[in-house]
């Protein structure tokens, strides 16, 4: 038995067993540096492949409403009416919108409990501002603060509670902002 081999080996494990360390650290970085930047979310040409392309942008954005006051959506046995939004069409920043809530005779519905939620399909994340809605009455809602951040399509999705109780109906607007 060499004391000196012994502690040859202890040297290679607890250097190998470093090594192991720093690998798992530096995989844990670059997992957070990935989380970071796609919650950063500062670019929104993310379809742009370098070179012209003229595609990119809402142009090319199928998906899009085209604003026009009055815009209705259904939302299951009610429908949401974009009676217009400042300024209108919405722009990348703050704007404020104002709805009116239809139940299905197309009469108004003032005492639901409504929720507006600007969100980015594309990226998958929300506004950091959340939106505030007031009641106006006869079926109209003011809603402020609808922050959105950057360019690209955001769905304004528009959450209704009849205070009679009820399934929460939902509608959604689509709008893509250039930048
Ligand atoms: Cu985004």
């Amino acid at each position: 038995m060499k004391p000196e081999g012994d502690l040859r080996r202890t040297v290679f494990w607890e250097l190998f067993g470093e090594v192991l360390g720093m690998g798992r650290l530096v995989v844990v970085s670059v997992a957070l540096a990935s989380v970071v930047f796609a919650a950063a979310c500062s670019d929104g040409d993310e379809g742009s492949s370098g070179g012209a392309s003229p595609a990119t942008g809402c142009a090319a954005d199928d998906r899009k409403d085209i604003y026009t006051a009055g815009l209705t959506k259904p939302a299951g046995a009610f429908s949401v009416k974009l009676v217009d939004a400042t300024p209108g069409p919405p722009i990348k920043g703050t704007n404020a919108m104002t709805l009116e809530v239809l139940d299905a005779d197309g009469r108004p519905v003032s005492d639901a409990t409504v929720t507006v939620t600007p969100w980015m399909p594309d990226h998958a994340h929300g506004s950091a501002v959340k939106p505030v809605v007031t009641s106006l009455g006869d079926g109209t809602y003011s809603v402020e603060k609808v922050y959105l951040a950057m360019a690209g399509l955001w769905q304004i999705k528009v959450a209704v509670q009849p205070a009679a109780g009820g399934a929460l109906q939902e509608a959604t607007f689509q709008f893509c902002l250039d930048g």
